[in-house]
This record gives C-alpha cells, structure tokens and sequence, in this order.
C-alpha cells in the first residue's frame, strides 16, 4: 500500500475499527486480520511517528509468550536482550536481586517500543492488513449499541466518518474513545504526588542491571534500552520545566544519587528527550461499552514505575482479540460478556504492583513526623525485599509478571 492510499480516505466501514496504532491497536489488528475479521487502524499521528516513539522496554515473558504465539516475535527475539538483574543502591548499602532465578523464574527482555512497534506495523501491512494514518478520531457515536460511527478529521482539516460493529478504543489516555464514554462510565484515578524526569540518553548502560537508587534527594532509576541508549528517571519537583536544569547538572545528579562515588562513573552522552511524568494512575470501569470496546492505556494507565502499561496493552489485546472473533466468526454473541472482568483482574494486580514500588522507591522529602514514620516504613520494606527469600519470589513475580 502507497503512503497516498494509506493517508486518504476519511469514510469507509469495516466490522472492527481500532483507533490508535500503538501496541494494543497493532497486536489487536494483527490477531484480527489472522483471523480474516474485516477491520482498520486509524491513527492520529503519521507513520514516522508512530515508528520513532521511544516509551517501554522491558517486556514481561507473558507479553514475548502472547507475540510468540501469533508469529510476531520474530524482531523481538533477534534484537531483544534478556534482563534478569535489578540493583537497589541505599542509605544502608546496595544489593542485587537476580530475579530471573527468583518467583516464576521469568525475565524481561528489553526491547524499545518504538521498534515493537515497527514490527507490528511491518506484519500488519504486509497481510493486506488496513491503516489510515493522520485520521483522527474525534467521536465515537453508538445511539443503540449496536452499530456505532467513528466522526474523523484527517490532517488538512477534512471531516469523515467510518461505520463499524465494534469500535476497539486503543487510543491511549487522552484519545476519543474515552471522551465519547456514557455518563455512567467511572474512572478511578489516583495522582501519587510525585514526578519524574524521564530521560534518554545517547549512552551504553552503565550498569548489567536495573538500577533503584534511594537517595534523600529523592529516586534515581536506570533502565538499559540499547547498547547505545539508556533510560534514566530522575524525581522531579512538581511543576519544574523539563528543561531547567542544564545536561550537565542532570549528570552530576544521577551519579550523586545512583553513588557512583562508590560504584564507579555512568556513561555519560548527549541527553535525546527528556520529559516530565506526573506518576498517576488510573482505572477505567467497565471496559465494555456496548459496541465500544477499551484496552490498553485507554483502559487503564499504571505509573510506569513497574513497567506494565505495555506489557497489559499486549494481553489486552490477545484477551480482546479472542471475544471478538468468537462473536463475530463463531457467532457467539456473548463472547465479550467477560472481556471487561478478565482484563480488570490482571489490571488491578499490576496496578497494585506499580503502586507498592512506588512506596518503595520515593522517599518523602519533608523534615515532619509524618515523613519520618514513612520513611522508616520504606527502609523496613526494602530490608525485607534485602534479606527475605519468600519476599524476594514475590517480588520477582510481580515485577516480571502480568
Ligand atoms: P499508545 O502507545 O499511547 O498508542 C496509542 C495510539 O493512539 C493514537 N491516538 C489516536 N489515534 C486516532 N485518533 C485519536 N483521537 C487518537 N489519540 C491517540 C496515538 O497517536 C498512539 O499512536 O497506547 P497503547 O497501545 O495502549 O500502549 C500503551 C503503552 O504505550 C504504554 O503503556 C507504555 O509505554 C508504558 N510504559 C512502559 N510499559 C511497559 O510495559 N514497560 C516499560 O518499560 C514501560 N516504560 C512506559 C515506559 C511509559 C513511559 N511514558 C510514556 C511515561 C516508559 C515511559 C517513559
């Protein structure tokens, strides 16, 4: 398909219409398209973009379990490294958790999502697969439940409408499926009060491991994307420009906070993106809305300091993938009936996880009691995780777990 037919086109129909073209939109496009069900991803942004966004990286083994499956690993397993160590660097001192050996005996493999991404999009397109890239979707309308209408409006301004049997919202936090929820819709939302700067660098990893720093001047992490490229997350006060301090100062930070004073230099680069993250967190129940279905970011949003979102966009996408085609190549018409209840079960598992690190890993920056008494609770907690094994397998779990 050319660039041109890819683009144009503002009206058509098609049994599933996925909105948003990010890792649930293209594995759910995949899984459908091998299917032989009828239907089209339209996507904001244009196709350069949607290729080159840098987010995730660490996959959980049931997310390269899921991609397996329906023969879409095969970048992942060429270019993805397996990750199977974090290292919590404290007051007390620094230990490693080989995790990889600990709970289920499961590992990450870090794999940017940008190039996930790319390889769900190659696949897609190379099926015949249906895309519409620069179409935003404004508004999903379903007046009965049972035919809705997605209102699009491409990147000249040009107004359209696509008709559909089910509308599959996998436009993220902000995207129009969620707008255009009914009023009996809930959102259950919680902004945890601490920020990050997330930052990527043109840097090797400087550690074999997942770094945890717990400084009194607050969390500093590191996550390896590439051999060339690494995450960095320094805690941000609230409401501070991404850009005010210089690369230099962000430098001389990390490695205050990451001690390398006792654990040897980073690998220093030129800083690619920085941006600020307000850690929040939310739920959206149920999932199902008549014909209008959620999955992803869209369904729910996990602070990223458990590495999840990614990883439930995927198995929501499988989960989803599954009740559709049953419904609309088996005729079962009640095959989504427990789409909603089985994604929120392994939604509020991952979302109690992400929540414990965050207890874990930010310390209050007050001189209060309260601040005190917090404090003391995370030493304990990170005691605990040090020196207890049943602990540690918790931990591994849920951290590589979903
Ligand atoms: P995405 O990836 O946001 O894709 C949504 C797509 O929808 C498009 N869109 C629209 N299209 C049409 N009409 C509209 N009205 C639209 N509005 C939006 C967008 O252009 C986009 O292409 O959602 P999806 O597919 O649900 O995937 C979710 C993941 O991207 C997200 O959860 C992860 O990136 C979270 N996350 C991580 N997850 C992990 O599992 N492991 C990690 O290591 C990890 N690291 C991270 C992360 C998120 C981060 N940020 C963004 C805070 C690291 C960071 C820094």
């Amino acid at each position: 398909m050319t660039d041109r037919q890819i683009r144009t086109t503002a009206h058509g129909s098609a049994d599933v219409v996925i909105l948003g073209a990010g890792p649930a939109g293209l594995t759910l496009g995949n899984l459908l398209l091998a299917a032989g069900i009828d239907c089209v991803v339209l996507e904001r942004a244009d196709r350069d973009r949607v290729r080159t966004r840098a987010r995730a990286g660490f996959l959980a083994a049931n997310t390269v379990r899921v991609l397996d499956r329906h023969g879409l690993a095969d970048g992942l397993h060429r270019r993805g490294l397996p990750h199977g160590t974090c290292e919590f660097r404290t007051e007390v001192g620094s230990f490693r958790l080989d995790y990889s050996t600990l709970g289920r005996g499961e590992q990450h493999t870090v794999y940017p999502q940008q190039d996930l991404v790319t390889d769900l999009l190659t696949h897609y397109l190379a099926e015949g697969g249906r895309i519409h890239f620069e179409t935003e979707a404004q508004r999903v309308d379903d007046a009965d439940g049972t035919r809705p209408a997605v209102t699009v409006r491409d990147a000249d301004g040009r107004p359209g409408r696509w008709q559909s049997r089910y509308v599959a919202g996998c436009d993220g936090r902000h995207g129009a499926a969620r707008h255009s929820l009914p009023a009996t819709a809930r959102r259950h939302h919680r902004d945890h009060g601490v920020s990050w700067l997330g930052l990527l660098a043109e840097a090797p990893p400087s550690l074999d491991a997942v770094g945890y720093a717990l400084h009194r001047r607050g969390f500093a992490g590191h996550m390896a994307r590439t051999p060339e490229v690494t995450r960095y997350y320094l805690q941000w006060e609230r409401g501070t420009a991404a850009d005010a301090w210089s690369q230099e100062r962000i430098w001389d930070e990390l490695g205050l906070r990451m001690r390398t004073a006792d654990h040897g230099p980073l690998h220093q680069g030129r800083i690619l993106q920085r941006s600020v993250i307000d850690l929040q967190s939310d739920v959206m129940e149920p999932l199902r809305h008549g014909s209008l279905l959620l999955a992803g970011d869209a369904a729910s949003l996990p602070a990223p300091a458990a590495a999840k979102g990614a990883n439930l966009a995927v198995l929501e996408a499988e989960l989803l993938a599954e009740s559709l085609i049953d419904d609309l190549a088996h005729g079962d018409p009640t095959a989504l009936d427990q789409y909603s209840r089985r994604c929120l079960a392994h939604i509020w598992r991952a979302q109690e996880f992400s929540h414990w690190m965050i207890q874990l890993l930010h310390a209050p920056l007050g001189s209060d009691e309260e601040s005190f008494f917090h404090e003391s609770l995370r030493r304990s907690r990170i005691e605990s995780l040090r020196t207890s094994r049943i602990h540690q397998d918790w931990f591994a779990e849920n951290y590589v777990g979903i």
